[in-house]
């Protein structure tokens, strides 16, 4: 890595789990790490708050595995392949090394840029910008490099930490269309007040460029998910049966977590013209009563 990258007391590379490197960001008693390995923010602590993302004590931290929670990217497709079920769920780019290209530290914030190397066949350039601040702000970028249209589809597949699925709830998302994607024929249906979570709940929000706030009451503190260049928000909480069938995700876990997505996906896919590039940006805040 380019020594660059590096910035005493701000940006340091480390050793994490499964000897996988990452950067330690710090800012004003903030911190976060970032996993090279699928540019992955696995860690996002404001000063004097718990850790706000979650990831399962099962998830794999090993080359060609995604791993389970944190903020995956979800690039250049969002969920199964169009076309070719062979491919891997949400793409590929969450299973490759990612390369830091820039680096900046000031008196509120210490930035980050990684770079998913383009490869053979790929006429896309990603690139993803983790800003710490009072905040923590991650923007997926994308380039399309080649002379054609490139289909995309994507998410910040954003895993939160709370205290009980069971007594969180979701605003923001009130009168909102979106896919139910458990029910049959993935109707298309309309949010009355805020969400709640009584069993596998799994749908995308559509068209929406709205905030939404994580109401916490167990942790006492709110958790708002903000965006830019945002039309899909998805909601996803596995569940008992769901949890249990995934090697990556202790089966007593899911009561910690929920996941807001902030996305393009479904009907709010897009095309980027040659030479395009475009950019989503999540921002999360956490406030306390
Ligand atoms: O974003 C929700 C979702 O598409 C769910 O359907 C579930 O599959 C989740 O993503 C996790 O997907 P993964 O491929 O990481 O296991």
């Amino acid at each position: 890595m380019d020594k660059q990258i590096t910035v005493p007391e701000r940006i340091t590379i480390k050793t994490g789990k499964g000897g996988l490197q990452y950067l330690d960001l710090r800012c004003n008693g903030a911190e976060a790490h970032v996993y090279l390995h699928g540019a992955h923010v696995l860690h996002y602590q404001p000063a004097g708050q718990a850790p706000v993302l979650w990831h399962s004590k099962e998830s794999l931290f090993e080359a060609n595995k995604p791993i389970r929670g944190g903020i995956p990217v979800c690039w250049p497709w969002f969920g199964a392949h169009a076309t070719d079920t062979t491919l891997p769920s949400h793409g590929y780019s969450r299973y490759s090394e990612w390369v830091p290209v820039a680096s900046s530290a000031s008196a509120t914030a210490t930035t980050v840029t990684l770079r998913f190397p383009a490869s053979q066949g790929r006429s896309a350039l990603a690139e993803l910008t983790v800003v710490l601040g009072s905040s923590l702000e991650v923007t997926l970028a994308t380039t399309n490099t080649g002379s054609s249209a490139m289909p995309l589809s994507e998410a910040l597949h954003s895993y939160f930490a709370v205290s009980d699925i069971r007594t969180v709830s979701i605003t923001g998302l009130d009168q909102e269309q979106y896919v139910d994607t458990l029910l049959a024929g993935r109707p298309i249906l309309t949010q009355e007040g805020p969400v709640a979570f009584e069993a596998e709940t799994d749908r995308i929000y559509i068209n929406t460029t709205r905030e939404c706030v994580i109401a916490d009451p167990g942790m006492h503190r709110s958790i708002r998910i903000g965006k830019k260049g945002s039309l899909s928000t998805v909601v996803w909480n596995p569940w008992i049966a769901k949890a249990a069938r995934m090697p990556d995700f202790g089966d007593n876990e899911y009561p910690e977590m929920v996941c807001v997505e902030t996305a393009n996906c479904g009907p709010n896919a897009l095309s980027l013209a040659p030479g395009q590039t475009h950019a989503m940006t999540t921002r999360i805040d956490v406030e306390t009563p």
